[in-house]
């Protein structure tokens, strides 16, 4: 059990808390049953203690609410208006005593994990300790995989999960929707034959009327068919799940820890994806991780197309010894023109990142490129008031 990682136990003395929109634009649309996601924006949070050291976090909604109800912009106004000020006015000597100076918001998961995420990378500075290991993270490397987005044609798909194989990704997830799926997967599965590690994504698209479609999958030995139906239909996926051999894995569904004890406790899904940013961050995410390693579930760490900041916390999760599946954790070289850390990590011939051995993030924020990104921007005092706030709607 992961319990929880002790700190240095000193509570945090915070001068100066920034809240920054940033601007990161995709080198081509990412496309799931949803829609395209075509212009991506992460809200970053920067706080800065008395002796000058300074913790980044990342919220990654995405822009629009159709992956969930979160949003950039709901969650750049939860982020001043209450996650920052709650924290800034309790005592908080443990990244975990933030989680639970906010526990009294609802909902907007995205917005606490970013908080959260700032005073994890906090402690780790001025602890001179690896994220990771501030987690109780043991591994070096991460196995990852891609997630492929829906392509024009079968044949950029193909092409696409031809290149990422011969890279050394070690799984490949597909995006799925009705009309782009028993085929893709069929014509993906004989491209590349049964060794390769093949999954699905259906980010809701499908109801429970599609059960017999969906069974036809069964036979292409799918590690997992990721949340086929409504965010909020824990049951509807209880009773597909029961007319499938293929493991259904949820995403959307499951927003934290008592999501997932209550999905596993009645069938709803025998495959866990564990993103920090939907669960409400990394506390919630221990003991989630914790949960699934003791009942022996499936778990893998997803990804929200964040930046190199936000990878940077996922990473650190998923080398901790539950996580036994490939993470979604493509470099920015594909999602991205630059990265907002520099150097940012790469995926190496075996398909696996390197854990960084640097304390801390672990990477080296660009605050340039940041600033240079940044949309909208505000700042809060030690006492959570906000004394400056700026919109430019430049990149
Ligand atoms: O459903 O897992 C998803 C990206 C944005 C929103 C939702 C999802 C995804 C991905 C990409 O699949 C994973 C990644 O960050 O590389
Ligand atoms: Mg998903």
């Amino acid at each position: 059990m992961t319990g929880r990682p002790e700190s240095i136990g000193d509570p945090f003395v915070i001068e100066r808390a920034e809240v920054l929109e940033v601007a990161l634009p995709l080198k081509e649309p990412f496309v799931t049953s949803f829609g395209p996601t075509a212009s991506r924006n992460v809200v970053l949070v920067r706080l800065t203690d008395a002796d000058g050291r300074v913790g980044w976090g990342e919220a990654a909604p995405l822009d629009h609410p159709f992956y969930l109800p979160d949003t950039v912009s709901g969650a750049f106004a939860v982020m001043v208006e209450y996650a920052l000020p709650l924290c800034l006015r309790a005592q908080i000597a443990h990244p975990g005593d933030a989680a639970a100076a906010m526990g009294s918001v609802r909902g907007n998961t995205f917005a606490r994990a970013g908080v959260e995420q700032a005073y994890w990378v906090l402690e780790a500075v001025r602890s001179s300790r690896r994220l990771a290991d501030l987690l109780g993270g043991g591994r070096d490397r991460i196995a990852v995989g891609e997630s492929l987005g829906i392509k024009a044609s079968i044949d950029d798909l193909l092409d696409e999960a031809a290149l990422r194989l011969k890279e050394g990704y070690r799984r490949i997830k597909l995006k799925i929707a009705p009309g782009w799926d028993l085929d893709v997967v069929r014509e993906v599965r004989s491209a590349f034959g049964p060794e390769v590690m093949l999954q699905v994504d259906a980010n809701a698209a499908y109801t429970s009327h599609d059960a017999e479609r969906l069974a036809e999958l069964d036979p292409f030995d799918l590690a997992c068919i990721e949340q086929p139906l409504e965010y909020d239909d824990l049951v509807g996926h209880a009773e597909l799940q029961r007319r499938l051999d293929t493991p259904i894995c949820l995403d959307e569904s499951l927003r934290s820890w008592r999501d997932v004890r209550t999905a596993l406790r009645i069938g709803a899904c025998r495959n866990v994806n564990l993103k920090p940013g939907r669960v409400g961050g990394i506390a919630e995410s221990l003991r989630i991780h914790d949960l699934c390693l003791d009942q022996g579930v499936p778990l893998w760490c997803g990804g929200m197309l964040e930046s190199g900041i936000g990878r940077a916390a996922n990473i650190a999760l998923a080398s901790l010894p539950g996580f036994d599946h490939p993470a979604d954790m493509s470099p920015a070289a594909i999602l991205y023109t630059w990265d907002l850390v520099d150097p940012t990590y790469q995926v190496d011939p075996d398909g696996f990142v390197d854990v960084p051995v640097e304390a801390g993030l672990g990477f080296p924020v660009d605050e340039e490129r940041v600033r240079a990104q940044t949309v909208r921007r505000a700042e809060l005092d030690r006492r959570g008031n906000v004394t400056h706030v700026d919109e430019r709607r430049a990149p």
